[in-house]
């Protein structure tokens, strides 16, 4: 019986995970590790709650000693690591935590691996590592270019567990996903977010001219790039894992306010983000070549997505709260005040 620990399980693409691989593979054991915090969301979890093979605990990566009895008590032998600070705007206002969890937590999670001894550690990174790409597509080989503190801290996680193959003959396989999207993303990135807003009626902050173009691509397919990863990676490589979908902001949210029927008077030009990174394109023909396949068009996941926040307010509201409200004062207040001027 394989014991699998999930760490980051309740934020986004964690659960996403959890919720595919805990109906798929009843022979396996699914331990998610969360420390639940302001992304974490035990909701995402519900569905597979009352199943065998799922167990929830709360802690943090970046703590040996709760590690060490997770992976103790539950004779874990596989890990696949979400947990993360996910933000870019965050990394730009309170980097420390980013630093926390994104390079040191991997370290230290990595390190009582290898003490406790296991099989497989997946390390979930992104296309950010490799930094701003004007033409052409990010290839696994290409040398990283962070620009933000999150997009370092994250590099910063993937060399040291690259150092872990090296030094210690660790079994590590790298994904590098890009701009991912579906149901259960936390409401401040720009696809929640402006759809959330927009059903309320709000204005939606577009940071500069909106032309920076992201690739996108749907949350279960991000989970199967991940699970062919995870079975079929080869030790010690990196695997892109695109959407082949680069689109521009600005067009983004025009498709969200067609479908809501809401007027495009909502959208409002804001200052940039700091070091805002203009493109991002990868190729993924590296994980392509392990079978995998895509199996969602944008144009119908994009609808499907929009209509899941339309249909579960339940979720989403209870979020927009609090602290949620803090950051929103703290990121566009100003921004949103300097568009009107
Ligand atoms: P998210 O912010 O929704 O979830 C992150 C989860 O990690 C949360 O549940 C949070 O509570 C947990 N967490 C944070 N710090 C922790 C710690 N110290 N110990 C234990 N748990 C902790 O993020 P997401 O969008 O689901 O991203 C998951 C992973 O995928 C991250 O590693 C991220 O860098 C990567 N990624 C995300 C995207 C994207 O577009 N969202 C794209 C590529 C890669
Ligand atoms: O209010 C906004 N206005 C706006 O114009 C927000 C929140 C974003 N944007 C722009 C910035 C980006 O060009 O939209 C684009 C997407 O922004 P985010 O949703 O914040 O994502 P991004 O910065 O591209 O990073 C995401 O993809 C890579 C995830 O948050 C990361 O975790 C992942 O690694």
């Amino acid at each position: 019986m394989k014991n699998i620990l999930v760490t980051g399980a309740a934020g986004f693409i964690g659960s996403a995970f959890v919720r595919y691989m805990v109906e798929k593979y009843p022979q396996y054991n699914f331990i998610a590790y969360d420390k639940l915090t302001y992304a974490g969301n035990i909701d995402n979890l519900l569905p597979v709650s009352d199943e065998e093979n799922y167990r929830f605990e709360r802690g943090d990566i970046a703590e040996r000693g709760a590690v060490r009895r997770t992976l103790q008590t539950h004779q874990i032998d596989t890990v696949v690591n979400f947990a993360a600070e996910s933000h870019v705007d965050r990394s730009i206002l309170a980097p420390d935590e980013f630093v926390m969890t994104n390079t040191v937590g991997v370290h230290i999670l990595l390190d009582e691996c290898r003490l406790h001894g296991i099989g497989r550690f997946v390390q979930v990174s992104t296309d950010e590592v490799y930094g701003d790409i004007e033409t052409g597509f990010s290839v696994e080989s290409d040398p990283f270019a962070p620009n933000s503190p999150y997009a370092a801290s994250k590099a910063g996680g993937e060399l040291i567990v690259r150092a872990y193959h090296i030094t210690h003959g660790m079994d590590v396989v790298v994904t590098r996903g890009s701009n991912t999207f579906g149901p259960y993303q936390y409401p401040e990135k720009i696809l929640p977010f402006f759809v959330t807003e927009a059903i309320d009626d709000n204005l939606l902050p577009l940071y500069g001219d909106g032309t920076q173009v992201r690739d996108w691509l749907y949350v279960e397919d991000h989970v199967t790039g991940i699970e062919t990863a995870l079975f079929k990676g080869k030790s010690g490589e990196a695997y892109n894992v695109a959407g082949e979908n680069q689109q521009r902001n600005i067009d983004i949210t025009h498709r969200i306010l067609k479908q809501l029927g809401k007027p495009e008077t909502l959208i409002k030009h804001v200052p940039d983000r700091e070091g805002h990174d203009r493109r991002y394109a990868m190729n993924c023909d590296k994980l392509r070549a392990l079978g995998w396949q895509r199996k969602y068009t944008f144009d119908d996941a994009l609808e499907a997505t929009v209509r899941w926040y339309q249909q579960n307010e339940w979720w989403w509201r209870k979020i927009k709260t609090g602290e949620y409200l803090e950051y929103y004062k703290r990121q566009y207040a100003a921004r949103l005040a300097a568009a009107q001027e």
